[in-house]
C-alpha cells in the first residue's frame, strides 16, 4: 500500500491527540492509503525529540519550513496555537502538501479568508484540506445529524448549546497561551464557543445568520506561569493580563427562522468538558452531553403521549456512525475516537480525490459568527454574518 508521509507541528496536549490518531487510525480501519507518522516539529530540539519518541514518530524538525521541502511528507498536521495556523497553512497548501488545521481555523476573519483562498487554489491541484472539529465525529453526533437529515425532528425551531469547562475557575489558575489574545485570537469563543458552533450547524444542517452577544473577562490577572503543557501549569510570582474572554453567551437566529441560544464558558464550576446540546422540532427533540459521549437522547413526538417519553441510545451498536471498526455494543467510546475517525476521513478523502469536510470554507464560516459574536458585544447591536 502506498504510504502517506505525515508532519505533525505541536506535540503539546492537541499534538498527542492528533499522534494517538494516526497511530491507531490503520489498525482499526481499513485505510486505502498508510499513513507513516515522518516526523514531529516543535521549536526546542530536546523537547521535540522526547515528545517524538513517546509519541511515536520517526523523526524530528525545529523549523516546519523543512517540512514543505521534504518529498517523504504528504500531508501536514497543523497543531500550534491560531497564531501561526494562516502562515503554516497557506504554505503548505502552496507546496502542494494536504493539510489538517486544528481549530478554530484562524485568529481573525482576514486570516481565515486568506486560508479559505489558498485551499481552494490548492485544491485545484488535488490538494485536500480539512479543519479540525473533531466532535463531528462522535458516533452520537453523527446519529443526530442522520435523525435530523432524515426528518425525525420536522421543522427545528431550537437550538440550545453550551460548552462548559471550569479550568481557570481558580482564579489563581496560571496564564497559559488560550488567555492570550494574540497567540489564540479569543478565550472560551473561539476556542471551545467554535465547536457548539460548527456542532449545531452540522446537526442541523442549518445556518446561523445573524448574533446577539456578550463576552466577560472575570479575572483579569493571573500569575504568569512558570512551566505549563497543554491546560496544566505551575504558577510563578509574576503576574500578567488575560487578553480574552473567560465567557461567551449568544443568541443566534438561523436561515430556516429557527432559534438558538449558546454558551461557552470556562468557568462553569464543576464542569469538565460539558458539550450540551439540544434540539427541538415539531416532530421530535435531540439531546447530548459529551461527559455521556456514547449516548443520544432521542424524543419522537409522534409516539403515543402515554408512553412517550426521552429515548437513551446507546451510539455503540455497528450501525452507527464509525462504530463497526471498533468494539463489540457497550464497549464505550472515548475523547480520542473522534480523532482516529478525522483521520480515517482525510485519508480516504485524498486517497478518492475527494473534499473532506469540514472544509476551510466551513472553518470560515465559524470564523464569521466568532467575529460577529465579539462585535455585537462590542457594539451591543445584532450582527449579522456575511455571505
Ligand atoms: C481547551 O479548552 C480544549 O482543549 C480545547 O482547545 C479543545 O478544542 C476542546 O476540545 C477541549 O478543550
Amino acid at each position: 500500500m502506498t504510504n502517506l508521509g505525515i508532519g505533525l507541528i505541536g506535540y503539546a496536549f492537541m499534538g498527542a491527540a492528533h499522534s494517538q490518531a494516526w497511530r491507531s487510525a490503520p489498525r482499526f480501519f481499513d485505510l486505502p492509503l498508510d499513513p507513516a507518522m515522518t516526523v514531529l516539529c516543535g521549536r526546542n530540539a530536546d523537547a521535540v525529540q522526547a515528545a517524538a519518541g513517546k509519541l511515536g514518530w520517526q523523526e524530528t524538525e525545529t523549523d516546519w519550513r523543512k517540512l514543505l521541502t521534504r518529498d517523504d511528507v504528504q500531508v501536514i498536521d497543523i497543531c500550534t496555537p491560531g497564531d501561526s495556523h494562516a502562515e503554516i497553512a497557506i504554505a503548505a497548501l502552496q507546496a502542494g502538501k494536504h493539510v489538517l488545521c486544528e481549530k478554530p481555523l484562524a485568529n481573525t476573519v482576514a486570516e481565515a479568508e486568506a486560508m479559505t483562498a489558498a485551499a481552494e487554489a490548492a485544491r485545484a491541484n488535488g490538494v485536500r484540506s480539512m479543519v479540525g472539529f473533531t466532535y463531528r465525529r462522535v458516533p452520537a453526533i453523527g446519529l443526530a445529524r442522520q435523525l435530523v437529515a432524515e426528518g425525525k425532528l420536522g421543522t427545528i425551531r431550537h437550538v440550545r448549546a453550551q460548552y462548559l469547562q471550569d479550568w481557570i475557575a481558580d482564579p489563581e489558575a496560571p496564564l497559559s497561551w488560550r488567555l492570550d489574545k494574540e497567540k489564540a485570537g479569543s478565550g472560551a469563543l473561539g476556542d471551545i464557543g467554535a465547536h457548539i458552533i460548527d456542532l449545531t450547524q452540522y446537526i442541523t444542517g442549518d445556518a446561523i445568520t445573524e448574533v446577539s452577544g456578550q463576552l466577560e473577562t472575570f479575572v483579569k490577572e493571573r500569575p504568569v506561569a512558570a512551566e505549563h503543557s497543554g491546560l496544566a501549569g505551575t504558577a510563578g510570582a509574576e503576574r500578567g493580563p488575560v487578553t480574552v474572554d473567560d465567557a461567551a453567551v449568544f443568541l443566534a437566529r438561523f436561515a430556516s427562522g429557527a432559534l438558538g441560544v449558546y454558551e461557552a464558558t470556562r468557568f462553569a464550576t464543576g464542569r469538565k468538558n460539558a458539550i450540551r446540546i439540544e434540539i427541538n422540532g415539531s416532530a421530535g427533540s435531540l439531546a447530548f452531553d459529551f461527559e455521556d459521549m456514547n449516548l443520544l437522547h432521542y424524543y419522537d413526538a409522534t409516539e403515543d403521549a402515554r408512553t412517550a417519553g426521552f429515548r437513551r441510545i446507546l451510539a455503540t451498536e455497528a450501525a452507527h456512525p464509525y462504530v463497526e471498526a471498533w468494539w463489540p455494543p457497550g464497549h464505550l467510546l472515548g475523547y480520542e475516537h473522534g480523532f482516529t475517525h478525522q483521520v480515517v476521513d482525510l485519508v480516504t478523502a485524498i486517497a478518492d480525490g475527494a473534499d473532506p469536510a469540514p472544509s476551510f470554507a466551513d472553518g470560515l464560516r465559524v470564523q464569521r459568527v466568532l467575529a460577529a459574536v465579539e462585535a455585537s458585544s462590542a457594539s451591543r447591536q445584532w450582527q449579522e454574518i456575511p455571505e
